[in-house]
């Protein structure tokens, strides 16, 4: 285990020995998907997929994952956003956002799929999030914040939608044209 993480994190890193997956990168067509509902017949796939998503989220490092970026089409997200550093795994299974404000807020947000590009993103400002943990026990939760983007932008992933699909398509354009040539240098390097 990383030395300083405590019990809360320790819970799902027994999982320490999960193995990180690959994350998928843009353009891969698995990320444009709509993932399906998990349903109790999924109640394996969620105890070994649960560990494996947060060993690839701290190993990437990141404070969300959501199952489509590993190529898996399924609607379960892993959160952490470590408020005050402090460990708060979360497990979301088929969230939706049931209520959210008016107002908007705006912050700069990077992906796991877009490696290295990062862009100010205007969203509700706070939302409301339904979801079942992955004992099937129903929860909400209310945010706002770095944690309502986190909700958001790994529900997103789930419809299949990116951050940059906010953006004009000029700057989408530029940013996924720097996206394309970083990863064909990538490539390039011995
Ligand atoms: O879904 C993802 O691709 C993960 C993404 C989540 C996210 C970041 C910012 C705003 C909204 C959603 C990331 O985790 S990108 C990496 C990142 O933000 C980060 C990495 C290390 C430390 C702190 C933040
Ligand atoms: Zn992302």
């Amino acid at each position: 285990m990383r030395p300083g993480l405590s019990g809360v994190k320790a819970r799902f890193m027994s999982d320490t020995e999960a193995p990180p997956l690959p994350i998928l990168i843009v353009p891969d067509p698995v990320l444009r998907k709509t993932a399906r509902p998990v349903t109790p017949a999924d109640a394996s796939l969620v105890a070994g997929l649960v560990p494996q998503m947060f060993a690839t989220m701290y190993k990437a490092p990141g404070i969300g994952l959501a199952a489509p970026q590993v190529g898996i089409l399924v609607r379960l997200v892993v959160i952490d956003i470590q408020p005050d550093k402090v460990p708060a795994p979360m497990v979301l299974i088929n969230p939706e956002v049931v209520a959210k404000s008016d107002e908007l807020a705006v912050r700069e947000e990077g992906c796991l799929s877009l490696p290295d590009q990062y862009a100010e993103i205007s969203r509700p400002a706070w939302v409301k999030v339904k979801y079942q943990d992955e004992h099937g026990t129903k929860h909400e939760v209310e945010a706002d914040g770095l944690l309502a983007a986190c909700l958001q932008h790994e529900i997103d992933h789930l419809n299949g939608v990116l951050f940059v699909d906010y953006l004009s398509s000029l700057k989408r354009n530029i940013l996924l044209r720097k996206l394309a040539k970083e990863m064909k240098e990538r490539k390039a390097k011995p």
